[in-house]
């Protein structure tokens, strides 16, 4: 699964929607970054409800704290920030998609051992399409991500496939509809590697991931980036500002590229709102136990 070189990450890239990437992290950032992950988890004692930096799992008690995803952890700690513009990172992107890059947003998925909640199935796509899909989501192995421990799984090829529905009943609910949709979960790969690799998935490939049930540990942070010319069809509501100081390598347009693509809008919005978490939590049917 770990592309060699270059041409043969493009082509892999290009023909299945996602990359594993093996060694980006020194041990010394892996290390800052999990005790930067230790301290903040350790914010969420005394919690009682999710806020703008915790999402808490069901089973989250005030003194005993269980944390499902840290919002935004780039805002969080300069060891989460200057992640963002990674060389390792930022290298395998301008391969994919030449030096313009743009930053988008980061989250934490924890994925406890005992516990950590599933993902279900998904494009990133239907919650924020763009005129063009040069975007991904980069996922930073935190810890040995193994088959027991709910990795991330993909459907190689999806990313060129139609942008199926994540809607049930009058609203979006942030997931395909498991028995609906007539799609093969069973040909999912997992992204399997040690602690400081990287994932990337294409913003249209199917994903999802189990619940963790191991005794290992899952934590995955995915920061999401694209390319400087993809402008959000949802339109810029932090203000034009806001949005060139996303801009990481290479130049900003005004000239957004326009590709004809598969689109459905993520509306109405979903009934539960605050998290992917909380927005699947209305489907009616499940892939996944939870
Ligand atoms: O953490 C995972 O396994 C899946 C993450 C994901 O797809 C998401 O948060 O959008």
């Amino acid at each position: 699964m770990n592309a060699a070189n270059p041409v043969a990450q493009r082509e892999q890239y290009e023909r299945d929607g996602y990359l594993v990437v093996p060694d980006v992290l020194s041990p010394r950032e892996l290390g800052e970054l999990r005790l930067a992950t230790e301290r903040i988890v350790d914010g969420a004692r005394g919690k009682t409800a999710h806020d703008d930096v915790y999402d808490l799992e069901d089973s989250h008690t005030p003194e005993h704290p269980r944390v499902r995803r840290v919002k935004e952890p780039h805002r969080r700690d300069p060891a989460y920030a200057s992640l963002v513009s990674h060389p390792g990172i930022l290298g395998v992107l301008r391969n994919l998609w030449g030096p313009d890059i743009r930053f988008q947003f980061s989250k934490l998925n924890m994925k406890s051992a005992g516990y950590g909640a599933a993902v279900e199935w998904h494009q990133d796509w239907a919650f924020y399409p763009h005129t063009n899909d040069d975007l991904a989501a980069v996922g930073i192995m935190l810890d040995d991500c193994e088959e027991e421990n709910g990795p991330l799984l993909v459907l190689p090829g999806s990313h060129k496939g139609p942008t199926v529905s994540h809607h049930a009943g009058d609203s979006f609910v942030a997931a395909i509809d498991p028995v609906g949709s007539s799609i093969d979960f069973a040909r999912a790969v997992p992204l399997i590697g040690k602690a400081g690799s990287i994932t990337v998935h294409h913003v249209r490939t199917i994903h999802g991931s189990a619940p963790n049930r191991s005794a290992q540990d899952r934590r995955l942070l995915l920061y999401q980036y694209r390319a400087a010319d993809a402008w959000p069809l949802k339109g810029i509501p932090e203000g034009f500002d806001a949005w060139e100081k996303l801009m990481l390598c290479g130049k900003s347009t005004l000239e957004p590229r326009m590709q004809s693509l598969p689109l459905r809008m993520p509306f109405p919005l979903a009934q539960r709102q605050g998290s992917l978490y909380e927005n699947q939590a209305l489907m009616p049917v499940r892939y996944f136990e939870r």
